[in-house]
């Protein structure tokens, strides 16, 4: 499922009452003849300025910036600040792409992630794609099956196909993704489980530009019309990821946009001291103030609150993906704790 240097992984099994054991898929890759409803979603890939602060404090402590949280929030000379160009997948309200779905307030924290695409054991999951950017990109599942001109990824095993390298800009594609039981939840998962999207023309640069969204497969019968699981009322994803903005497509013209003496700035700077000018092995240049440790594309507790009420069943998918986990992986390990209760995950 996961080309090149991506390693992209799922974790799942996670309530607050109860711990699950571990949660596989069952590999019965079983494609059913006559698929039981198509599901047309469209997305746009766009791109726009995306804020990791938009409260422009510490939305956890309260308070106004300080410390690391003033390193990475502050525009300078040779710093960009909180606010960076990005590549999203959003949501249209049909093919002519014209008009932009507004996003309810209960998916308001999904934030940088591209929309959930939800489906459950034998639908057929259709995407019309057009990108509006400068560069091409595409959309690769994962879970899901697909022919080659809907994987969304290249590689050189000498087939020819007009979505090799991603969608060019301007154009248009559509994306057809049989959801098979291999797809869906396995014996001990709950009725549905969590998959990734991402843009894969060139996967490092393209997800870190800020391409990654969340597939949401329900059990067979155990979609409601929303297409959210029957057995929940209320759902949330987090996408815990260090997003390297060093890598992304838009680094330049961050750059030349954001700091204040673009010509000054080194790609390379290292500067092996933390705010307070005490070593620290990661120190506080350039290049790692644009490691942007971040849920859903909010740092320092500026995710718009997760809400839910007392007595509804909630589920709550966690993901992860790390495009440069050569040597990012150390960095990418995330413990989320929940009241000391145990979250339990598996690696693809
Ligand atoms: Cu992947």
């Amino acid at each position: 499922m996961c080309k090149g240097t991506a390693d992209c992984g799922r974790i799942t099994g996670i309530t607050p009452t109860k711990r699950i054991v571990e949660a596989r898929p069952t590999i019965r890759p079983e494609l059913r003849s006559a698929p039981t409803s198509v599901l047309l979603d469209r997305c746009w890939v766009v791109v726009r300025t995306w804020n990791y602060t938009p409260l422009a404090a510490d939305g956890m402590m309260g308070m106004p910036f300080m410390g690391y949280a003033q390193l990475f929030s502050e525009r300078g000379p040779h710093r960009i600040g909180s606010t960076y160009r990005k590549a999203l997948y959003r949501e249209y309200t049909d093919e002519t792409f014209s008009k932009l779905k507004p996003r309810s307030a209960e998916w308001q924290h999904l934030g940088m992630l591209g929309p959930v695409l939800r489906a459950e054991v034998g639908d057929t999951i259709k995407v019309v794609f057009k990108n509006n950017t400068t560069h091409p990109f595409s959309m690769h599942p994962h879970g899901v099956f697909y022919a080659k001109d809907s994987e969304g990824a290249g590689y050189d095993d000498g087939a020819s196909s007009a979505d090799k390298s991603g969608v060019p800009p301007g154009k248009t594609h559509i994306y057809t993704w049989e959801v098979p039981e291999r797809a869906g939840p396995g014996p001990n998962d709950p009725s549905s489980i969590v998959w990734l999207y991402h843009s894969h023309a060139d996967e490092p640069k393209d997800v870190e530009s800020g391409l990654v969204g969340a597939i949401i497969i329900s059990r067979e019968g155990m979609a409601g019309p929303t297409g959210r699981p029957k057995d929940v009322d209320r759902e949330f994803v987090n996408l815990f990821m260090i997003v390297d903005e060093n890598t992304s497509w838009y680094l330049q013209h961050n750059i030349d946009t954001y700091t204040s003496d673009p010509k000054g700035v080194s790609k390379l700077e290292n500067s092996p001291s933390d705010h307070e000018g005490n070593f620290s092995l990661f120190g506080s240049g350039f290049a790692f103030v644009n490691f942007r440790s971040s849920i859903n594309g909010f740092m320092f507790g500026n995710m718009p609150m997760m809400t839910m009420k007392k007595g509804e069943r909630v589920r709550w998918y966690v993901v992860t993906i790390c495009a440069q986990c050569a040597w990012k992986i150390e960095l990418q390990i995330y413990v989320p704790d929940i009241e000391h209760r145990i979250v339990q995950y598996w690696h693809e």
